[in-house]
């Protein structure tokens, strides 16, 4: 057993209270142990993977006992004759990914942080990420799960059948939410075939409405592609200066990657792309192939989170959705809201519209930063809304958004979700105080 500080935040950085004790299971009996001590002691349990949510989900804000995911880290099983892999919860995504594709298999989602997180985070926080557009999310990924309810008992849902409609879709609820309905110690994820080729492509535009333009309509071309990421101005020169490498500034990018079984369709696919891209007014296009070669232009996306904090004084990160023809209007106004002191700009997912909308204190004290902050978010969220949109698209509600949930769920909706709380956990002892009160 440790006791450390480090488990009292997550990327939100949001600083929780020390837990009442941090335990580090290495077997679902210890975890059922951990949780029969709880109720014992009425503690509130708070389970966390690697502290890469960005929402404050895994961050204890009572007196809890954290159960740290990290050392149940097992990949139990890869089925191949079922397409299935049978995991723990503290395996590192992008080590499963690993491991399936040696095996010809693949396990697509792939949140920017796949290196450090975790499979139950991802399933806690049902985790998305630039493959997202052609292969969905966590949750279309899930087809079991085993673990006990907050008083100790076992459950066990789904399993190793790939389709099932018993019941209540109990794996969907449990699935984003966020540690406050049940814990999770053995998941059965669907696998599917891997690509064998793929190819990365990045064009630059001049302007935002003509990268806008061609991401509108790459859809009607032959073209799936598998991620389509937007970067402006401000964030390459945010990462120019944290991975301390020149780039050209002076514009607007797509990265986009196209995937498939043979060569021959890749290169179609890769072709239609460039010059679709071209006719919409494509400075420069860069085709990526090799592993060196495709890194180079996603360590660029990778870092942008990263970058734009290190690079501000303040950061606030939203992720909201818009139905993809409303993302120029949307960026648009986080432009008009933006001065010298405050930036807003948008970057990411924009193929399935979903932005990571920051929100950069470039010039403000403390005291103008933090009465300015939450009216610009309240707007931003809002605005999301009314064009139809979400406040969160893979980053959940946790601490960070709950004072906007209601602005996606009516009075009854929000009873609704209370009603599921207290059925799954009376006592409001699972990660209190997380999604709603
Ligand atoms: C990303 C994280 C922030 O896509 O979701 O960069
Ligand atoms: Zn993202």
């Amino acid at each position: 057993m440790s006791l450390n500080e480090d488990y009292r935040s997550d990327h939100s950085h949001i600083l929780g209270i020390t837990p009442i004790e941090v335990v580090c299971p290495t077997t679902a009996d210890e975890v059922k142990a951990c949780l029969e001590k709880a109720k014992e002691n009425r503690w509130d349990v708070v389970v966390r993977g690697a502290g890469t949510g960005m929402t404050g989900g895994a961050v204890p804000i009572s007196k809890a006992l954290v159960i740290s995911m990290e050392k149940l880290n097992a990949i139990l099983d890869i089925d191949i004759p079922n397409r299935v892999a049978v995991v723990q919860p503290g395996v590192i995504t992008g080590y499963l990914q690993a491991e399936v594709e040696k095996q010809g298999l693949f396990y697509p989602p792939d949140p920017a942080s796949l290196v450090i997180c975790t499979l139950g985070g991802n399933v806690a926080e049902n985790a998305g990420g630039p493959r997202a557009l052609k292969y969905g999310v966590t949750r279309d990924y899930v087809l079991g799960l085993k673990g006990f309810w907050v008083d100790g008992t076992p459950f066990s849902l789904g399993g190793k059948q790939h389709k099932n409609v018993a019941g209540y879709d109990l794996i969907s609820l449990l699935v984003g939410s966020e540690g406050t309905l049940g814990i999770i110690t053995e998941i059965t994820l669907k696998l599917i075939p891997l690509p064998l080729h793929s190819c990365d492509i990045q064009a630059v535009f001049k302007t935002m409405a003509e990268a806008l333009h061609t991401l509108a309509n790459l859809y009607t071309h032959g073209i799936f592609p598998s991620a389509a990421e937007f970067m402006d101005r401000s964030c390459l020169e945010a990462a120019s200066l944290y991975l301390n490498k020149p780039l050209d500034t002076q514009d607007y990018r797509l990265l986009c990657q196209v995937d498939g079984f043979s060569e021959e369709d890749v290169h179609i696919q890769a072709e239609r792309l460039l010059s679709y891209c071209k006719k919409n007014g494509a400075l420069e296009v860069e085709i990526a192939k090799t592993p060196a070669e495709k890194s180079k232009l996603w360590e660029v996306r990778r870092c942008l989170s990263l970058a734009l904090k290190a690079n501000s004084l303040n950061k606030t990160s939203h992720d909201v959705v818009v139905p993809p023809a409303s993302i120029g209007h949307f960026l648009s106004m986080l432009t008009s809201w933006s001065n010298e002191s405050v930036q807003l700009l948008g970057y990411g997912h924009l193929g399935d519209g979903n932005i990571h909308v920051n929100i950069l204190n470039v010039g403000l004290d403390k005291a103008e930063w933090e009465k300015i902050e939450p009216l610009l978010s309240q707007n931003v969220l809002e605005l999301a809304v009314n064009m139809g949109g979400s406040i969160t698209g893979e980053h959940g509600i946790g601490l960070t958004k709950k004072p906007y949930l209601h602005l996606m769920a009516d009075s009854r909706v929000m009873e609704l979700y209370r009603s599921i709380k207290a059925v799954f956990d009376p006592e409001n002892r699972l990660n209190p105080g997380k999604i709603i009160n």
